[in-house]
């Protein structure tokens, strides 16, 4: 399936819905390619980088040429990266979408690094990515922090990779969607309408899209007043969590290139006391996502009364503190997320929540690659039993579906695309996995210093 999905240089999502280069789907898909083949592996993360813009981001999409316009809604005549985005440093030779998404790629690269060392310092392939992963971590952390908290911001529900969890429903009310007749979605060529997003959802994402696009995608100064340019900013702790755990990683990828890593595992640490302070909610036993738009008379945001997955990711973090690992493992099994008592897979929004739905986007169903964080998590923490049974199901479910996008968490019923590239690549990596880690050494290998 990776070998179908695969275009020569990268590998489409799927390839019907998804005719593209993702950015996180890339990263997922790198940390399976490099079983099959570490040079696939790095050749992803490869091209995904050279997109980079000069400010540092790196875009969502990477657009195939070769693609007609009309396959994926948005598409470049709408992002008009290499126009819009040239004060920003979009490339000119190719043509990409200018919001983001999860910072999974420089733990996808020490993970694929590690799998043929020797490939890739014969090819240089850690010296070469290191100063890409360097600037769109920077980018991040400081074009990104619009509640000047220290932690970085989303300013777009598709920049969080949950598109349509029910927790942006607060933030996106107040955003005036583009009317329905402005855009022509593609998605639903592929897909039951009654899975995706809705149109006046569409709406509000084309309008955050445009806005950003038309100030240049300028971000807006830092500042405790949660200052920025759009309608829309989150913190979001499934996106930060991610950003620490990479953190780790670049500390990792310095160390191996000679260079002390000591610094950046510090930063990671700072980000993880900033993920606490600013996102833990003890009454909901996990991570909220923080709303910067909010009105609130400290001038924090609020926090988003919604349990989505993205909450209980941190879990992944080695360095969270130990009553919080206890408080979220809990949660996890309990009556909202029910995993290994009700749901097969961690569903994506909270089971007793009103917006909970199994069968719509982001809204109930589960994924794969959360499971996958998911797994990791417990696995780091020392909890084998209920990782091992999560990876059971990853990898039945995964071949049963014949590679669902995402199924309902109850039955396992396939839902969305079939033949997606990350549900292969994670139950791949999940079948060559060391089931012995620690919470020591974390799931990344080597030890932490
Ligand atoms: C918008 C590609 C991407 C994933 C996202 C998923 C979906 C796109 C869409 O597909 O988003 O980026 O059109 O709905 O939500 O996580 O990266 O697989």
């Amino acid at each position: 399936m990776l070998e179908g999905n695969w275009t020569g240089a990268s590998t489409v999502p799927s390839r019907g819905l998804y005719p593209h280069q993702w950015s996180w789907d890339s990263a997922f898909i790198a940390i399976g390619l490099r079983h099959l083949s570490p040079l696939r592996a790095q050749t992803e993360l490869e091209t995904l980088l050279a997109a980079q813009w000069g400010d540092g981001r790196v875009p969502h999409i990477v657009f195939n040429p070769s693609v007609p316009l009309d396959a994926y809604f948005p598409s470049p005549d709408f992002w008009r990266s290499s126009t819009a985005g040239r004060p920003a440093g979009a490339p000119r030779t190719v043509q990409t979408s200018g919001i983001v998404q999860p910072p999974v790629h420089a733990l996808a690269a020490w993970l694929v690094h590690r799998a043929d060392p020797g490939l890739s310092r014969a090819r240089g392939f850690l010296a070469r990515v290191y100063p890409r992963l360097a600037a769109w971590h920077r980018y991040l952390l400081h074009r990104r922090d619009l509640g000047g908290g220290g932690l970085a911001s989303v300013v777009h529900p598709w920049e969080q990779g949950m598109d349509n969890s029910p927790a942006w429903d607060l933030p996106l009310s107040r955003v005036t969607p583009a009317p329905a007749r402005s855009f022509r979605r593609a998605d639903l060529d592929h897909g039951a309408a009654e899975d995706r997003p809705t149109d006046l959802d569409y709406g509000r994402y084309v309008r955050l899209a445009t806005d950003y696009r038309d100030g240049g995608y300028r971000d807006g100064p830092g500042g405790s007043r949660g200052v920025g340019t759009g309608g829309f900013a989150v913190e979001d702790p499934s996106f930060n969590a991610l950003l620490v755990a990479s953190e780790h990683a670049l500390a990792r990828i310095a160390a191996e290139l000679g260079a002390p890593g000591t610094a950046r595992h510090a930063r990671a640490e700072r980000l993880t006391a900033a993920l606490v302070e600013r996102l833990w909610d003890p009454k909901s036993g996990m991570f909220l996502c923080r709303d910067l738009r909010a009105p609130a008379p400290d001038g924090r945001g609020t926090l988003i009364p919604e349990r989505g997955v993205s909450g209980l990711i941190p879990l992944l973090l080695p360095g969270l503190p130990r009553d919080i690992v206890r408080t979220l493992l809990g949660t996890v099994s309990g009556p909202h997320f029910g995993l290994g008592t009700t749901t097969r897979l961690v569903p994506s929004h909270d089971l007793l929540g009103e917006a909970f739905d199994p069968h719509r986007y982001w809204r109930g169903p589960a994924w794969f690659n959360t499971a996958w964080l998911v797994e990791r998590g417990l696995r780091t923490h020392a909890e084998h039993r209920q990782a091992d049974a999560l990876r059971e199901s990853v990898l039945d479910l995964a071949e049963a579906t014949d590679f669902a996008e995402y199924v309902d968490p109850y039955t396992g019923e396939a839902c969305g695309a079939t033949g997606f590239s990350w549900t292969a690549a994670l139950a791949l990596d999940l079948l060559h996995s060391d089931t012995t880690v620690t919470a020591d050494m974390g799931f990344m290998g080597g030890n932490r210093r």
